[in-house]
């Protein structure tokens, strides 16, 4: 990306909480080196890329700290197979642990100001090289995320990840807009996007190493950078926290990507050695806000116009949708748009 200008670090403001939440005021985001402790890190690495290896995603007989990816297996979230192997990194005690550490918890009380809830919903990115066309999307989280705008993702990639390897870059202060932006149909998580056209300010990102993470607030524009490297996997965290004393959305509460498979809780915990992170949130009285169905509806709305206009990107999103979800109502229409076309 040309233009692309580097994180300001605020590793210097560690011991001055006010600072902190200054610089996450007016620049929407801190960026912390070395914030997580490396060895879990590569732990969690390690157990990630196993389950990646067994599920066919990494190129047999190589080490799987590489991250070697096969590419013939390539798919991403909205595909049955991405869900599969996805669900089964899910289901490890390692994963939602790392949303708990001390080290990210501590930082996020210095954010948030109070006691923080960490989201039930953790999320793990796991993106192929030379698959482009399904990078993360250029969006602000709150249309994911929902809730109340005070939410903060917290995003490491669990090994080092240097730009071209696809580091997050962010327009700083592009929250004080103290709005949600229009968002539309996109290929990539989320499958929503804000037009390049409609932002002002500058991309900022990274050569990230192990243990860095960039905390953000919801109304952040940002976007993945593409996985530009021949063969290497890349993986990391964006888990999200808020105080405890503010709305959270009832889409957070749930596995993520469950609504796409019968997938819950009980499912996730199946093989846990521990019971202290079972449920964890039910001790607190938490408001909990029904989702909004509003830009996910309209993102489906412009899927089908493009498609019926002969856009790849869409057709591919509906046909996607069709295979996992054959006998809804939705199916039905993308049916229909796909039709049209031939
Ligand atoms: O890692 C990605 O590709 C997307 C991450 C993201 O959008 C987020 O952390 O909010
Ligand atoms: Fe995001």
């Amino acid at each position: 990306m040309a233009n692309l200008r580097r994180l300001r670090e605020s590793n210097d403001a560690l011991d001055d909480p006010e600072e902190i939440r200054r610089r996450v005021a007016d620049d929407g985001y801190v960026f912390i080196r070395g914030l997580q402790d490396r060895d879990k890190l590569l732990s969690l690495r390690h157990d990630v890329m196993t389950v990646m290896m067994d599920g066919g995603w990494l190129v047999n007989g190589t080490n799987v700290m590489d991250g070697i990816a096969e590419l013939s297996t390539r798919c991403t979230e909205g595909d049955g197979e991405y869900t599969d192997v996805y669900h089964r990194v899910y289901s490890l005690e390692s994963f939602h642990r790392s949303g708990h550490w001390p080290e990210v918890m501590e930082m996020m009380e210095k954010v948030i100001g109070g006691e923080v809830l960490p989201h039930p919903q953790k999320i793990m990115r796991l993106w192929y090289p030379k698959y482009t066309d399904h990078t993360t999307p250029i969006h602000q989280d709150y249309v994911h995320f929902q809730g109340s705008y005070d939410t903060y993702t917290c995003w490491a990639p669990i090994g080092d990840c240097p730009i071209e390897l696809g580091a997050l870059a962010i327009v700083p202060g592009s929250h004080k807009i103290d709005a949600v932006m229009d968002h539309h149909f996109s290929l990539g998580a989320g499958a929503l996007a804000i037009h390049e056209n409609e932002l002002e300010g500058q991309w900022h990102s990274a050569d990230f190493e192990v243990g860095d993470s960039l905390i953000f607030h919801s109304l952040v524009v940002h976007q993945a950078l593409p996985n530009l490297t021949e063969d290497r996997m890349r993986i990391s965290l964006d888990n999200r926290y808020q105080s405890v004393d503010i709305p959270i959305s009832e889409k957070m509460l749930i596995p993520h990507l469950s609504n796409l498979s019968s997938y819950d809780w009980d499912r996730v915990y199946a093989d846990w050695k521990t019971d202290d992170l079972k449920y964890y949130w039910r001790e607190y009285d938490l408001e909990v806000m029904a989702r909004i169905d509003r830009w996910g509806a309209q993102g489906f709305e412009e899927a089908l116009e493009l498609a019926r206009v002969g856009d790849a990107g869409a057709q591919h999103h509906l046909k996607r949708m069709i295979r996992r979800v054959p006998e809804s109502p939705e199916a039905e229409r993308a049916r229909e748009a796909l039709e049209l076309k031939v």
